[in-house]
């Protein structure tokens, strides 16, 4: 598919806003403006919109110079401020240092150093020097005081004697000082995956603030992070070889990478590695930077998993058990002292299980109460004044469901399915918890149907589509996203932290340009469009069908061309990453390669390899000689998988990523990894002296002249599919001649003679200009070695009354329509309710959804919210319509998510999506990555008709929409879109 990202934008990603710039406006705008900005509160007028960086390489009235002529102006901290700030200011000191080349003097210390221009760096409350400047009215800190974690960077003219001007980067609080200083080095080009993915820092001569007040406001998620799971092999073997493990300097990366990213909340890693057991470095440091530790959702009080393998006595049992559970627990709240944490409280069974089947919610709930019990003993506060959260995670959810209730002051982290789909959100309007809820999410997971845990699967509009839900109802206490190995998610996390900070900045339609600027700051803008597309597809792709569960049987072989087209679209985008690869300066080569190449590459690889082991067992049933080619090829598939993981995990940067593609992803067989790849199963043949023709058709998977039956290929149309293949093979091993014999002169055949060392593919297609009109069969004979004769029969079927161009609306062919849900005819919106595309949401193109996504239940009927679809149908009787939508849960726990389904003016059907409630619909669901709906309809007369898909509830994701009409065949992602002439009105 093609996706166009026409809109293009240098918009930074999380770029603070400029609020002002009176000196160099008019004055009479900037007494408008100031009018506007009073009305508007200090902050919230220009917070709605975006403005370009506010950093310059040219030189310009009241522009600050950070670094001029090789000179950078020296930054002061006060020896009051956080360590952290302190902390981060020696990087702020060396990002300006590795952009300018001129390293600038960081004092931390009672006084400031003597400069005409200066930096300020300071907390509100915490730096005398910048309280002092607000007590002068020299610095307005009206719109961030008091706020959470705020921070305003402002050029402040005669700051105090002797300085000429001062960049203050001021804070609301100690987050707030250090996002601002980070804001400042991502705006001069450092990425915050400088180190992590090895992005080049945009070097630049001269680097000027311009005047005027700059802040992207507070946060609207509160705590926003990501949790290191399932690390093992590939970020453990890379942590051990490069740190010695998990240790302190570990983590001083990674805490880095969050604040970089505006995050603030980390769930360690957990597999065999406890955080404040294993260096008691880590969590100290991690509260010297404001990163807030939590432990994931199975661990109780600050206490690893794996601590309680160390230190536990007896069982992880709470009925025979309580006193040292609840002894090891108070243990972990010691330990905490008083660094800035959220305490998980709750339990499940050892090993993240679920409890065992003598536990009740009585007993949870006790459980619950004795740990607050813990935390107020220990802290020596109401328990009510630490942060808690219940995570209301796959079993838990269920004690929720059915009555079980924690204090009002814990907050609910209800979950996904594990796969992206989240499982219950707040109600809308019911009363606000007051601990609020907030969400856990997995791009990266360790259980049934399948772990996925090797590459990028995660296309960001699904993300967004459910992320935006979770706002939208409430839950924005917390979120926070299972990421693996952190790498090579680099992408859709960094989408999680932005779109946690800012929902409403990143609507549906901006997700694409979203894209374009991610590309944009990592590589700069030469390449950005490219890059976004290219990034964009392969999730796409990745998304279809996670690679762990793609096997030889996957795509379809023989319908609709299903598994070419899916290796062919993927080895495009190959070739045009190593083309801008192979193009761009050396420097950018390894963070491309890790960001963009080599999960293309690894995809392709992956996809071609399986649909190849689909293939040689495909030709070894027909007994083609070519079937040892393929299983040949299959061999040379996996070696490049190998090399590729070799390649990143050795060469790559220098070695710098060793380990980290140690993920094995070949040859599962159950929900588990394999212990190592292995090649998959090939079949061999015995291919004889002399020469044998076999002959296939499109659309079979038998051969001629074998089979008895006649061989047939799918009808030509003028709105369908414009050629159908006929592959001549051969069984033996001397090459064959053949003939071939077309029973029309209108019916081409791409060669009508020629010699088969192997196998041939003729390609059949149609005269339009000539064909008759109406439907006629046409033989087509090949003949071939001692005098074989296979005659395959074509149906040509020409309408008479039906003219591409002339008829509108989509046109049936061999037995469906199929209509992406883009292409709508007209789309109804009532009142608040609109229909809205989702671009590029989906498998196949984009998906349409009705909105607000909390809009109340609809009657579907009348002139309620609907979706039309213009299409021609050939003949009367009996269809079926199956709805393909995104996987959605039943959030809202009604009786599942509904929509209706009429065609022309039938009464509207309604569909429950979540009628089959098992565990094996679920699964098929997220495994297939889709949720296809079916109902049945009558068609009175061939002709036009209108399809109407009606909205009940809100939250139904609609991808596209397939008819059959009685000719639909088995394939992965539905047959590829009908012919259709585009009419859009009265939207
Ligand atoms: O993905 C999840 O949330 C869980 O499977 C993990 O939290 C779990 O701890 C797993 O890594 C095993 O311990």
């Amino acid at each position: 598919m093609k996706i166009s990202f026409s809109i293009y934008s240098s918009w930074r990603l999380r770029s603070l806003r400029r609020i002002a710039q009176p000196a160099q406006w008019p004055k009479s705008l900037c007494l408008v403006l100031l009018f506007v900005f009073a009305l508007a509160g200090p902050l919230a007028a220009a917070a709605t919109d975006d403005v370009p960086s506010y950093i310059a390489t040219e030189k310009g009235l009241n522009r600050f110079a950070l670094s001029a002529n090789g000179k950078s102006a020296p930054i002061y901290v006060s020896a009051d401020d956080y360590p952290g700030v302190a902390r981060v200011a020696k990087h702020l000191q060396a990002d300006i240092k590795q952009v300018t080349n001129a390293e600038p003097q960081l004092t931390v210390g009672k006084k400031a150093p003597k400069a005409k221009e200066i930096v300020l760096v300071g907390t509100l409350g915490k730096s005398p020097l910048i309280d002092k400047l607000v007590r002068d009215k020299k610095l307005d800190v009206a719109g961030i005081a008091g706020r959470w974690e705020t921070s305003l960077i402002q050029v402040v003219e005669k700051p105090m004697r002797g300085v000429d001007r001062a960049l203050v980067i001021v804070g609301s609080d100690k987050r707030g000082t250090i996002y601002g200083m980070y804001d400042l080095s991502e705006e001069i080009g450092v990425s915050p995956w400088y180190w992590w993915a090895d992005v080049p820092v945009k070097q630049k001569q001269n680097v000027y603030v311009l005047p005027g007040r700059h802040t992207e406001g507070e946060p609207a998620i509160k705590y926003r992070g990501f949790f290191i799971n399932d690390e093992a092999p590939a970020l453990s073997g890379w942590s051990q070889e490069k740190f010695g493990g998990f240790n302190h300097k570990f983590y001083d990366k990674v805490f880095e990478l969050l604040l970089r990213m505006k995050g603030n909340y980390l769930w360690p890693a957990m597999w065999g590695n406890a955080i404040y057991d294993d260096d008691s470095l880590s969590a100290p440091l991690a509260d010297e930077y404001g990163v807030v530790l939590g432990t994931s959702h199975h661990e109780p009080l600050t206490r690893a998993h794996d601590e309680w393998r160390r230190y536990g006595k007896g069982a992880w049992n709470y009925n025979t058990n309580k006193e040292n559970l609840q002894e090891f627990w108070r243990k972990g709240m010691e330990r905490m002292g008083t660094n800035e944490s959220i305490v998980t409280i709750g339990m499940r069974g050892d090993g993240d299980e679920p409890m065992s089947e003598g536990s009740n919610i009585a007993l949870l709930e006790q459980i619950v109460a004795d740990q607050r019990q813990i935390i107020a003993d220990v802290t020596g506060k109401p328990a009510s004044e630490t942060p808690q959260i219940w995570a209301l995670y796959k079993e838990v959810q269920d004690y929720y469901d059915r009555g079980m209730r924690v204090p009002d002051d814990v907050t609910l982290l209800l979950a996904d399915d594990n796969w992206g789909n989240i499982r219950k959100l707040p109600k809308p309007g019911e009363k606000q918890h007051s601990g609020g809820y907030g969400i856990y999410y997995h791009y990266d997971y360790v259980g049934g149907p399948r772990n996925y845990k090797w590459l990028n699967t995660n296309p960001i509009p699904r993300v967004w589509e459910q992320m935006h839900m979770a706002h939208k109802y409430g839950a924005d206490r917390i979120w926070i996203v299972n990421v693996g190995d952190i790498k090579p998610m680099e992408f859709p996390l960094e989408f999680f932290m932005d779109y946690a900070w800012n929902p409403d900045k990143w609507p549906a339609e901006r997700l694409q340009e979203y894209t374009v600027t991610w590309a944009e700051e990592q590589f700069g803008s030469q390449y950005a469009q490219p890059i976004a597309e290219i990034l964009a597809t392969y999730s796409k792709y990745n998304g279809r069908r996670k690679p762990e569960l793609i096997s030889p049987e996957t795509y379809s072989l023989t319908n609709y061309r299903e598994a070419e087209r899916v290796v062919e679209e993927y080895n495009q985008l190959v070739e045009k990453a190593e083309k801008i690869y192979q193009e761009m300066p050396a420097g950018y080569k390894d963070a491309f390669y890790q960001l963009v190449l080599f999960p293309a590459k690894a995809s392709a690889n992956l996809n071609e390899l399986h649909i190849t082991t689909g293939k040689n067992h495909l030709y070894a049933k027909q007994n083609r000689a070519a079937a040892n080619d393929m299983a040949a090829k299959v061999r040379e598939l996996f070696e490049k998988d190998q090399a590729l993981m070799k390649y990143y995990n050795e060469e790559l940067a220098d070695g710098k990523w060793s380990h980290m593609m140690d993920q094995t992803h070949i040859s599962y067989t159950y929900w588990q990894q394999p212990e190592k790849d292995v090649m998959p199963t090939v079949k061999l043949v015995n291919v004889a002296s002399g020469a044998k023709m076999g002959v296939a058709v499109e659309g079979s998977d038998t051969w001629w002249p074998r089979e008895k039956g006649q061989a047939e290929l799918p009808e030509f149309t003028p709105f369908g599919q414009q050629t159908h293949y006929i592959e001549l093979f051969n069984q033996g091993k001397d090459p064959f001649t053949y003939k071939v014999q077309s029973g029309a002169p209108w019916l081409n055949v791409s060669s009508m003679q020629g010699t088969v060392e192997k196998e041939q593919r003729l390609l059949i297609s149609v005269d339009w200009q000539k064909a008759p009109t109406g439907v006629q069969q046409v033989p087509i004979t090949i003949t071939g070695p001692n005098n074989t004769t296979v005659k395959v029969q074509a149906v040509i079927n020409n309408p008479v009354d039906l003219k591409p161009g002339v008829v509108k609306g989509f046109v049936e062919s061999n037995g469906y329509v199929s209509m992406e849900a883009a292409h709508y005819t007209r789309a109804v919106d009532r009142g608040t309710i609109e229909w809205q595309l989702i671009p590029d949401l989906g498998k196949t193109m984009s998906a349409m959804s009705p909105f607000p996504v909390t809009a109340e239940t609809q009657q579907p009927g009348g002139d309620s919210p609907r979706l039309e679809y213009r299409m021609h149908l050939l003949n009367a009787g009996e269809v079926k319509v199956h709805a393909y939508l995104s996987p959605t849960l039943n959030f809202n726990a009604s009786e599942g998510l509904k929509f209706a389904v009429s065609i022309d003016d039938a009464e509207p059907q309604i569909i429950n999506m979540h009628k089959e409630d098992s565990e094996g619909a679920w699964n098929k669901w997220v495994a297939d990555n889709i949720n296809i709906q079916t109902s049945t309809h009558k068609i009175d007369k061939p002709g036009e008709h209108v399809l109407r898909f009606w909205m009940v509830d809100p939250g139904v994701v609609l991808q596209k929409i397939v008819v059959d009409t009685g000719g639909l065949e088995p394939s992965y992602l539905g047959p590829p879109e009908s012919y259709y002439q585009p009419e859009k009105a009265n939207q």
